[in-house]
């Protein structure tokens, strides 16, 4: 069987979605493109052997798409989950499920209501072999339980004009997921410490900005988070644990000392470092599509909790104080 995905938004990440359905899963093809600039989705198609559709209900609707990925700006996810939860077809939803935390609600109830689990969320991370790797060091072999985690994310510019509270809300959300992962734990309160801007951070931005987070049962985190680093693109994550400790400066990369200088080369963008977490993670969702079992990724649940805490830290930065954090029960269809 062959899984015929409709991908919406044609951009960046929609792209390469969408090639690696093409090229590099097993499983899949790609039947449909939509993007609000027409021409961008029919390139595509054509390149793809697919066609374009004129909206994203007509794409959704088509008889000829099995399953969905959403890959548009973020402020639309939510709507499109919510009309490919109406259609009862499987969904590949980019993070974050939406960046206000009263849409991302509307989305999980909606499933909830269904009594279905149809969207899994495009966390990737959670199939990046140098996260998994890390959390494998985890146990009494290995650095024990995790006390401390240590993140940073910066980009080289600001991708697509990110401001600081959408450095939390589409950026820092990788890292609010993904230690939430590593420790399996929900966090308590978040914190975020704007603190002096960078060198070519625009007027009124705040840019790096510190998140300091603790769970529940004490983990400390911390995020820095910095999207006009001019730096490259380069995600580290280190976890002190109660026996050692682990650290992914960058899985993937070789570092060569020469000449009296030590490193590796960055890439530009989240495309390169991430390359392989995102092809897995088609692979686990198409083949979860045709031969059923767990869903391989991160809930609509996940999706909620991830915008629940975002959320709270977009409020801290704006009253600089300590923003406690409440989960709802989760439903059972999450358990
Ligand atoms: C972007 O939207 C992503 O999702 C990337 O994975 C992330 O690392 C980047 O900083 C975001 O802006």
């Amino acid at each position: 069987m062959t899984v015929r995905v409709g991908v919406i938004g044609a951009g960046n990440i929609g792209t390469s979605h969408a090639r690696d359905l093409a090229h590099r899963v097993a499983g899949s093809a790609v039947s449909v493109i939509y993007d609000f600039d027409q021409a961008r989705a029919a390139e595509l198609a054509e390149e793809l052997g697919a066609r374009p559709a004129v909206s994203y209900e007509e794409l959704i609707a088509a008889v000829d798409v099995d399953a969905v990925v959403i890959a548009s700006p973020d402020q639309f996810h939510a709507e499109q989950a919510l009309a490919c939860l109406a259609a009862g077809k499987p969904t590949l939803c980019e993070k974050p499920l939406a960046p206000v935390e009263s849409d991302a609600r509307a989305v999980l109830d909606a499933e909830v209501a269904l009594g279905r689990r149809l969207i899994m969320m495009g966390f990737m991370r959670r199939f990046d072999p140098g996260y998994r790797e890390l959390k494998d060091t985890f146990g009494p072999d290995g650095i024990g339980d995790p006390l401390i985690v240590r993140n940073s994310h910066r980009n080289e510019v600001a991708p697509y004009g990110l401001d600081s509270a959408l450095s939390i809300t589409n950026a820092a959300i990788h890292e609010i997921d993904i230690t939430r992962w590593l420790v399996d734990d929900e966090y308590e309160w978040v914190e975020v410490v704007p603190g002096r801007s960078g060198p070519i951070t625009p007027e009124g931005q705040r840019d790096p900005l510190f998140l300091l987070l603790r769970t529940r049962t004490g983990v400390i985190v911390d995020i820095e988070m910095f999207v006009q680093s001019q730096i490259g693109y380069e995600v580290t994550c280190h976890v002190t644990g109660g026996l050692g400790n682990a650290s992914m400066a960058d899985g993937r990369y070789v570092t060569i000392a020469k000449a009296r200088q030590q490193g590796h080369d960055l890439p530009e963008l989240w495309l390169g470092r991430f390359q392989d977490a995102y092809r897995l993670q088609l692979q686990g969702w198409v083949t979860y599509l045709v031969a059923g079992g767990p869903m391989p990724g991160a809930s609509t649940w996940d999706g909620y909790v991830g915008a629940i805490v975002a959320n709270a830290a977009v409020d801290s930065l704006r009253t600089e104080a300590r923003v406690p954090i409440t989960l709802p029960e989760r439903p059972a269809l999450y358990a």
